[in-house]
């Protein structure tokens, strides 16, 4: 008997350990912990400034501001310092996860176990990008084959690249919209590397938009061209799919950055936050000098390629924007600029308008509840974000920045998942993001045709 048990349970020893180390992440990320701390004075801040200067933490998104909680994550060989530095002065300290590793590999053995689920109950073969965070290539190839999925499709989409990366992968666009269709809309994901769903929502998006390629009434593709980036940072994605399921920025190195444009910054860490790299504002607020720090802004404004190629792309076309929805996790937000400060745009009105038509529609189809405000008010200050630019310098009226599932307050259910979401809602956030962004885009065609009218009154 006792024989058995140890059989069964050594069996199922290795089915599970089996199942969740087949994946393709190491065990970096094992010990770290995720903390929340509450600085309550201006000393607690600078404490908080030192470790970031001091140990490799990584900030969760949070600004620092007294009475505002901040996570950020540590690896195991520094958690005990930095707790016992809080303890001394006397800054509350939170546990949210003492291992990030077993949160990665949980994530991924939920995925497993819903795409196995899933392909037994249905009959027909279940798309891939609606079970799996696709690697640079299967999206390359997703793209291709939604080109040609149709002799419509190929009419009606066109597929290109804006531009290269440091490590030389192409920055893939694809165009969806009828001859008829004079306005143009631009949308990007995965600008931060660790943020799988948001790619995985664009592809759920142009899969949709697809769909409506044939449709024969009016859509909205007969009035907008919609192009969507579905992977504007590709070397930092496949280095999180990789080696570091938590790579936020690109991956240029920083080991020659010996222009003093700002600072000296040589240095061994790699990459910039593309999200604190364009050149408006830049560098004002909320972004990095140290190529360490996971908002690093960059040794210049608009250093990066991947800066560069979407700010050239937005120019070059001659022609006119409409919108820019820039698609980021996590924490249910439909945001708009500015940024860079807590000063509003003088049409903000209109943007929050737009942004309530949207987030309203989004919430009809789960429930999911989506908070509106300016990215500075509702999160924090912070410069040099691709929103802020499309706003301030591309001078694009409807701006957002929309963070996807899950909601970042802990008493959501899923909140705990944070960038780890499971592939089990690429479907549900697909669903309702599409339905958001459709309908905020038929608000479009509605406004204008308001304001044609009015013109044409005598
Ligand atoms: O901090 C960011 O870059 C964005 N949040 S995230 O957690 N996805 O990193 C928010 C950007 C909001 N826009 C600007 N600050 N301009
Ligand atoms: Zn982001």
């Amino acid at each position: 008997m006792l024989f058995e048990m140890w059989t069964s349970f050594i069996i199922y020893w290795i089915l599970f350990t089996y199942s969740y180390a087949n994946n393709n992440y190491n065990n970096f990320y094992k010990g770290h912990e995720l903390i929340r701390v509450l600085p309550k004075t201006n000393e607690h801040l600078q404490l908080i400034r030192h470790f970031e200067d001091n140990y490799e933490v990584d900030r969760w998104s949070e600004i620092l501001q007294i009475n505002r909680d901040i996570k950020m994550s540590l690896p195991q060989n520094q958690v005990s310092k930095i707790k016992q530095l809080c303890k001394q002065y006397g800054i509350d300290v939170t546990i949210l996860n003492n291992n990030l590793d077993e949160l990665i590999k949980k994530s991924d053995h939920i995925s497993k176990q819903y795409k196995k689920r899933i392909q037994r109950s249905i009959k027909d073969r279940i798309p891939h990008h609606l079970t799996d965070y696709l690697t640079y290539e299967q999206i390359v190839q997703f793209l291709n084959k939604q080109h040609n999925r149709s002799p419509s499709s190929k009419n009606f989409t066109s597929l290109f690249s804006i531009g290269n990366t440091y490590e030389n992968r192409s920055i893939w666009t694809i165009r969806i919209g009828k001859p008829s269709a004079r306005r143009n809309i631009l949308m990007d994901c995965g600008i931060h590397a660790r943020e799988f769903i948001s790619p995985a929502t664009c592809l759920y998006m142009i899969d949709k938009l697809i769909d409506e390629v044939n449709n024969r009434k009016v859509s909205i593709l007969s009035i907008f061209n919609i192009y969507i980036i579905p992977l504007l940072n590709p070397d930092g994605y496949e280095y999180a799919q990789t080696e570091r399921r938590m790579w936020r920025k690109n991956r240029s190195p920083n080991n020659n950055n010996n222009n003093y444009y700002y600072y000296n910054t040589n240095s061994n860490c790699m990459g910039v936050d593309l999200n604190r790299n364009f050149g408006y504002h830049w560098m004002e607020n909320g972004a990095s000098t140290n190529p360490c720090s996971e908002t690093y802004a960059g040794p210049k404004p608009d250093s990066e390629l991947e800066t560069q190629s979407l700010q050239k792309f937005i120019k070059k076309s001659s022609q006119h924007w409409d919108a820019y929805l820039t698609f980021h996790s996590y924490g249910q937000y439909w945001i708009y600029p500015w940024g860079f400060a807590l000063y509003m745009p003088d049409d903000y009105i209109e943007l929050k308008n737009k942004a309530q038509i949207g987030s309203e529609a989004l919430k009809r189809v789960n429930g999911t509840l989506y908070k509106i405000g300016s990215a500075a008010n509702l999160l924090y200050e912070s410069a040099g974000g691709s929103d802020d630019w499309a706003k301030g310098v591309g001078k694009i009226k409807y701006v957002y920045t929309v963070e996807l599932r899950p909601s970042d307050d802990m008493n959501d259910a899923h909140a705990h998942f944070a960038f780890m979401l499971p592939s089990t809602f690429i479907e549900p956030v697909g669903q309702e993001t599409y339905v958001g962004v459709k309908e905020f885009l038929r608000s479009l065609i509605t406004s204008r045709r308001q304001i044609s009218l009015s013109q044409k009154k005598p």
